[in-house]
């Protein structure tokens, strides 16, 4: 039977509010987590993933879990390992302890971000390409892809990766031209996620049907998903503004953009 109650982890931040309002159109009835209150929603589960507790409760009795909770950029590594790579792991748990079947875990494109983006006819990035993380931050979704396999492999929980470009409500930068998921393609890619049939752990890109894509979205499109959503409309505006991707330019260059060559934030 089709997923019908589902966690929501993250459920307070941005791509987790727009979730909020997208996939009880796809028939599913949400269960919210997150560290901050939601002031529309008094009935989400304010707590943190360390809690393990309250994560082991929050998950109890769910078809499924979308898991969006955790720090999305770069940080020092002490607040990676705490949010991201153990507040993953002890979400895991809690769903093997409670026998959850399947997780859509939020990785991202920073997991493979120092990947060259395709240029002229080069091929689109697979999905098996080696992972090359950006930052911490796209090392703990290298981490979460690697528990996502562990945990099927050995407990048969079962996982959809998507290595998210940019979900947000418009594409606001050339780069996203070619990593823009719209939100109701965002909401599309995870009802089919939820739904596909024996997914094991299966990695995906998660973008919209982008003029100017960079990835391969055959993965995503085997589990039923069809975007519908392209970002050219934006292209002209967005071009005139900034100016094209620079050739020379080592923030360019790869996958993750500007994650590549940002300064680290310290302490290490
Ligand atoms: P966000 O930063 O707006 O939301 C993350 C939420 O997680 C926040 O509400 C925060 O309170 C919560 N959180 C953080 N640490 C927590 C903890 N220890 N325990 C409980 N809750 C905690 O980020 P956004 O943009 O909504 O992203 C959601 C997820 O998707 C993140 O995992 C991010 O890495 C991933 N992602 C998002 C992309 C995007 O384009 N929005 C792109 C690629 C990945
Ligand atoms: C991410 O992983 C971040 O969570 C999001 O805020 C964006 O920066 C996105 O990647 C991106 O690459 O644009």
């Amino acid at each position: 039977p089709a997923p019908r109650t589902v966690l929501l982890t993250g459920a307070a931040g941005g791509l987790g509010t727009l979730m909020r309002g997208l996939l009880p159109g796809h028939g599913y009835t949400l269960r919210l987590f997150d560290l901050r209150p939601i002031e529309d929603a008094p009935e989400a589960i304010t707590a943190d993933l360390s809690d393990k507790d309250a994560l082991r409760e929050a998950v109890r009795g769910v078809d499924a879990i979308v898991h969006l909770a955790g720090i999305s950029l770069e940080a020092p590594f002490e607040k990676i390992l705490k949010s991201n790579i153990e507040g993953t792991y002890n979400l895991y748990e809690a769903a093997r302890e409670e026998g959850v079947p399947r997780i859509v875990l939020a990785s991202s494109n920073h997991a493979v971000g120092f990947t060259p983006r395709p240029r002229g006819d080069d091929p689109l990035i697979p999905v098996d390409t080696p992972r090359r993380p950006d930052t911490f931050y796209g090392l703990s979704k290298s981490f979460g892809e690697d528990l996502a396999q562990l945990y099927w492999d050995k407990h048969g929980l079962e996982t959809v990766s998507v290595r998210i470009g940019s979900c947000f409500p418009e594409p606001t930068s050339v780069r996203m031209l070619s990593v823009w998921m719209s939100p109701a393609d965002g909401a599309r890619l995870f009802h089919a996620a939820l739904t596909a049939e024996g997914v094991g752990h299966t990695v995906v890109y998660g973008s919209s049907a982008n003029t100017r894509l960079w990835w391969d979205l055959s993965s995503a499109r085997a589990l039923g998903y069809e975007p519908r959503d392209d970002s050219e409309p934006y292209a002209a505006e967005l071009i005139a503004e900034h100016g094209e991707l620079e050739d020379g330019n080592p923030a360019h260059a790869c996958l993750g953009g500007h994650f590549v060559t940002d300064p680290p934030i310290w302490p290490y």
